[in-house]
């Protein structure tokens, strides 16, 4: 079994606000981790003392007072002294995004800007010190390999191919279809992605409410990931919400998910496995 992560939250600097921080330490410890709290107005060195008296696996440093580039790097530089780089140090606080970038490369693991779901701080958390214990999977947080496809709504595949094939000089797969999920697709290999034309098969389909409310046009971008039912467990654990909780199988006979637009400014994107093509799905 896993031991309990340990992490103290601290509040270098003079700044008397703690609202973040404690919220984050609430959403930690209703992530199942032990957080102990430093207070406000805490020395780097103070911080560093905890830290290391606690034997936690990671700081997160909270600062609203603008002193971040001088105080994050403080505490890094006394951690190394005191040979515990191996704590994880992540941050968050109004921090613009130039300070974010150079405190990330100066080995503060991730800044949180406001406004970032606890989960996706929890689950951050997790997997660092998991992958620090060496208690991870390996590559399970790759990122996606490419762009398979993207779809678009069309309100007859037939008429919206004579664009691609008399313009364009590109040619379409033979159309299938997919009564589920109420389409009618057709793919055109595209360099090393497709166009997925869709057409929608009745008037119930989602894919002709698309069009009734939006019209023609660009529907969902597919990106190609192996692991697919780790990826939406993360992702799920991240506070992303999933329109399908576990894959279904795709029009290209490999398993596929929808994620919420809401995740991605109003964007649907899909998440598919090529690599598993013909291998089903759990149902
Ligand atoms: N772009 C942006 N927003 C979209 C969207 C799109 N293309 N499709 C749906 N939404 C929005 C909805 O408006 C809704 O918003 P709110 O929650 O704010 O109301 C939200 O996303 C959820 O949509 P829904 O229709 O209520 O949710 P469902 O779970 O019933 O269905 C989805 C979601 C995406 C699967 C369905 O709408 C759809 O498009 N189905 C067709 C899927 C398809 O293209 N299949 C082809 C084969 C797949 C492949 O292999 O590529």
């Amino acid at each position: 079994m896993h031991r309990k992560i340990r992490v103290l939250i601290a509040k270098p600097g003079l700044d008397g606000h703690d609202r973040g921080a404690l919220v984050i330490a609430q959403g930690l410890r209703d992530a199942g981790m032990e957080v102990i709290y430093t207070g406000l107005r805490q020395t780097p060195k103070q911080i560093v003392r905890a830290a290391l008296q606690e034997d936690v696996d990671a700081v997160g440093l909270s600062c609203l007072s603008g002193a971040h580039n001088v105080l994050f790097p403080e505490v890094l530089r006394l951690l190394r002294e005191e040979k515990a780089e191996d704590i994880i140090v992540f941050g968050g606080g109004v921090i613009p995004g130039p300070d974010a970038v150079s405190l990330e490369e100066k080995g503060i693991r991730k800044i949180f800007t406001p406004g970032t779901p606890v989960k996706t701080v929890a689950a951050f958390v997790e997997q660092a010190v998991l992958e620090s214990r060496g208690e991870t999977e390996e590559n399970a947080l790759e990122p996606p390999q490419g762009v398979d496809h993207i779809g678009i709504a069309v309100r007859s595949i037939d008429e919206a191919m004579t664009f691609y094939a008399d313009h364009l000089q590109l040619k379409a797969e033979a159309a299938v279809e997919v009564p589920e999920q109420g389409v009618k697709v057709a793919f055109i290999p595209l360099g090393n992605t497709k166009i997925e034309l869709l057409e929608p098969l009745g008037e119930d389909s989602p894919v002709a409410k698309f069009i009734e409310k939006r019209g023609e046009g660009l529907h969902h971008v597919a990106f190609s990931t192996g692991g697919l039912e780790a990826r939406l467990a993360q992702l799920k654990r991240e506070g992303v919400t999933l329109l399908n909780e576990s894959p279904v199988t795709g029009a290209g006979g490999y398993p596929i998910a929808f994620l919420h637009p809401k995740a991605a400014n109003g964007t649907l994107v899909e998440l598919c496995d090529p690599s598993a093509k013909g291998e089903g799905v759990k149902s």
